[in-house]
């Protein structure tokens, strides 16, 4: 039900192109993954999703437990009915959204207690009922329940953050249910090379279908996280997906991609369209900024969006100026076919060839250009 085919390796870096079978479609990798958080990307329809590009989506097993709560989703057939979204979706398994969200929690073997921000309430997320909710949720690939240690942390915290996260991902194997979803294994390791690679060692043993690089882009400097990825992608089997997750920007995922990683996902595309800002050829526009004023250029002219297609600069940036809410869908789809198009380019450039072209021209792009 779930298989991934390396379609062409490059001969020079790790990179690869491939395509992920999952029971909802698949997905031509490297691909970027949209967040929806709350069983929706932020200010964007499916149909504009589509347009964008988007082959999987993300939703949050954390936000989705406390409102509407899994029952609801369940009741309504699935995350895919209740979104309306009919292609492949990723849940992630809420611990880490508990680390970096809520406040009042506590972590042991058991698993995490935290307070509800909604009313209060003490709630216990563990792996098993990680895996419940994501059951219940129905997305087609679940994430482990792991453990992601804050930067900086010593190596003893590190240590006991990854063998906890290697305990929990055999109970999540055992409570796992559901032959139709896919469970993704998390390696954790922080910064630490060769826990990194005990951790990744120790789960290859579970033959998983795909594996996640988790702990990173949690504050530690860029060239840190770019070695600790060219370190553990190679490590994972290259018949299974890659996942690198919570990244990123252009510079971090072109790095990422050439270490071998096939998917990401961030919410950077969106989150920088609320606050008025596009992306352009990897740069961050402010879109409030004087001189897009009288700027009756589309915002990218070789972009093929339909924000890129229909509407000029300044159109765009009198939406956000008036703080008008069409401001947040029309950047929302820039930034997000944008960055899911960096990934289709850097997988064509894969399948021709060149990618070593491709990423020497991107680097050279992205470091030389000020934002
Ligand atoms: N674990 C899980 N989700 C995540 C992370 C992790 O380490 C990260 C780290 N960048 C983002 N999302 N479960
Ligand atoms: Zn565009």
């Amino acid at each position: 039900m779930f298989e991934f085919v390396c379609q062409q390796q490059c001969r020079h870096s790790h990179a690869r192109a491939g395509l992920f079978h999952t029971p909802h479609g698949s997905v031509a990798t490297p691909r970027f993954m949209p967040v929806g958080t709350l069983a929706n990307v932020k200010t964007l329809t499916p149909q504009h999703l589509e347009g964008a590009g988007a082959q999987m989506v993300l939703a949050n097993t954390y936000h989705l437990h406390l409102q509407p709560g899994e029952e609801i989703v369940a009741a309504a057939g699935g995350l895919h009915r209740f979104m309306g979204w009919s292609g492949p979706i990723l849940t992630d398994s809420g611990g880490f959204q508990v680390f970096s969200l809520s406040e009042m929690r506590q972590i042991s073997d058991a698993g995490v207690v935290f307070r509800s921000p909604h009313d209060g309430q003490m709630i216990e997320l563990s792996p098993e009922r990680a895996i419940r909710i994501q059951e219940q949720l129905g997305a087609d690939v679940i994430m482990a329940f792991d453990e992601c240690p804050p930067y900086p942390a010593s190596r003893a915290v590190v240590t006991q953050a990854t063998q906890r996260t290697l305990h929990w991902l055999e109970r999540c194997i055992a409570a796992k249910q559901r032959p139709d979803q896919a469970l993704f294994g998390i390696v954790q390791g922080g910064v630490y090379g060769d826990i990194r690679r005990e951790c990744a060692t120790a789960m290859l043993a579970y033959d998983l279908p795909g594996y996640a690089i988790g702990g990173v882009s949690v504050g530690e400097p860029t060239t840190a996280m770019h070695e600790i990825v060219a370190v553990t992608a190679p490590l994972l089997p290259t018949h299974k997906p890659r996942y690198l997750m919570g990244v990123g920007t252009h510079l971090e995922m072109l790095r990422a991609i050439a270490a071998g990683v096939d998917l990401f996902d961030c919410v950077i595309p969106t989150r920088l369209a609320r606050h008025g800002c596009a992306i352009v050829q990897g740069n961050r526009w402010n879109l409030k900024n004087a001189r897009f004023r009288r700027d009756y250029a589309p915002l990218d002219p070789t972009c093929p969006c339909y924000t890129c297609g229909t509407f000029s600069r300044a159109y765009l940036s009198h939406l956000v100026r008036a703080k008008e809410l069409l401001a947040y869908t029309l950047l929302s789809i820039h930034n997000v076919t944008e960055l899911i198009g960096f990934t289709q380019a850097a997988r064509q450039a894969i399948l021709e060839d060149h990618f070593p072209k491709f990423a020497a021209e991107w680097e050279q792009r992205l470091c030389t250009s000020s934002h």
